[in-house]
């Protein structure tokens, strides 16, 4: 079977080295050496100042709106995963929806002033498949309006644009190391602030609101994560050039295939590189779409319709709404398997497959 995704799995010697060490320290979580050691080579490779390595995504998300004490509406997309919104929710706030951008996929810049109130609080928007969003015009937009800024960067592992981390953009970035990301600890997620004082809010947040053994500064939850996970974490990273060289050809080779073919992609943002994180594809219908999905199950190649349906009209805790870009592109779009260990000729085979739906 070929699946949509696979984690990367090091060499398991590698992992063993560090397991060595959880016994010999006899610390095993609660923000321990490893974990610590992660934290410091992350920030060294992603260039950033200052980072948190939690529990996973949505939890970075739920202290990112907590940290900035968000109330009221928070201006979001409807084309991510689920865990974008529900975060929101979860916080007791609610998420306004705002159409995506035909090109890039992500929050139509354009169209968010039309949708602040006057209990608009905050922008949450996602990098989708790790495409930058047009961060300098909604950095803008929230200045004008005095709103905070939170960027779903969960498939962003890595981006950098106009020349600097993708992580130092609004208030507060997040991140997924969720094991099917191209860059994971298993489970696992990063919380990513410049501002010190938010920073330092973040810190109590992650470890219950604690500021001292007999003192407390914030209301805060359990977002740490585990030495094990850490220990993922490090030894996967000293494989990370490998992992994306090997990602790039695989979505490469993709491109070459089916370059004769009538496909979109998304639109990459100008002043940034692909990660690679997945490789979706847009049919010109959802009925090629349809095909394409039984001819490829029936040949044992999964793909996932990320992100399918819209958030805006499946959630059974919100009321639906439509929202036309997003509605047509999430009925046409499928990304295809990545993977590490994806071989060359798995992705012909796959190719191959498409065209002949195409040549129908
Ligand atoms: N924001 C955004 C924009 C996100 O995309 C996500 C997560 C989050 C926030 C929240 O971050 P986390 O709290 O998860 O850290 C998967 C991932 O579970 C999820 O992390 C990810 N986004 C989402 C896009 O994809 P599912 O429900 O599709 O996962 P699942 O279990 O169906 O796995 C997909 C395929 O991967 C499987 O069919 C087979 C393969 N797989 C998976 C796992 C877990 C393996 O081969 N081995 C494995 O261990 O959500």
């Amino acid at each position: 079977m070929i699946l949509v995704t696979k984690p990367f799995l090091p060499p398991i010697s590698e992992y063993k080295e560090y397991l060595e060490q959880i016994w010999d320290n006899e610390w095993l979580t609660n923000m321990g050496p490893l974990s610590k050691k992660l934290e410091h080579q992350l920030k060294d490779y992603l260039e950033v100042e200052n980072l948190l390595f939690v529990t996973n995504g949505t939890v970075a998300l739920q202290m990112a709106i907590k940290a900035l004490d968000l109330k009221g509406e928070i201006i979001t997309t409807p084309f991510s995963f689920v865990a974008t919104i529900s975060s929101i929710v979860w916080e007791g706030c609610t998420p306004v929806f705002v159409d995506i951008d035909q090109q890039s996929l992500n929050i139509d810049a354009t169209k968010i002033e039309a949708a602040i109130t006057q209990e608009t609080t905050a922008i949450l928007a996602t990098h989708v498949y790790g495409n930058p969003c047009d961060v300098e015009a909604i950095d803008k937009i929230a200045k004008k309006h005095n709103l905070k800024v939170i960027y779903d960067a969960a498939h962003a592992f890595g981006v950098v644009v106009n020349g600097k981390s993708i992580f130092e953009y609004g208030d507060i970035s997040t991140c997924s190391l969720h094991a099917t990301k191209l860059y994971h600890s298993v489970e696992g997620g990063m919380v990513i602030s410049n501002d010190e004082n938010l920073f330092k809010k973040l810190n109590y947040i992650r470890n219950f609101g604690i500021s001292g053994f007999d003192s407390f500064a914030e209301l805060g939850l359990n977002g740490k994560n585990s030495e094990y996970h850490a220990a993922m974490g490090l030894v996967n990273l000293n494989h990370i050039k490998s992992i994306s060289k090997k990602r790039q050809e695989i979505c490469e080779y993709y491109d070459e295939l089916l370059k004769d073919i009538e496909l979109q992609k998304p639109v990459w943002h100008v002043s940034s590189k692909n990660n690679y994180a997945y490789y979706p594809v847009l049919f010109p219908s959802e009925d090629v779409l349809l095909k394409i999905v039984q001819i490829l199950n029936e040949n044992q190649i999964q793909t996932r319709r990320y992100f399918y349906p819209s958030l805006a009209s499946s959630l059974p805790y919100l009321e639906s709404q439509s929202f036309a870009i997003t509605d047509g592109i999430s009925k046409r779009i499928l990304c295809l398997p990545l993977y590490y260990d994806l071989t060359l000729e798995d992705v012909k085979m796959i190719c191959n497959l498409i065209i002949k739906v195409y040549n129908q």
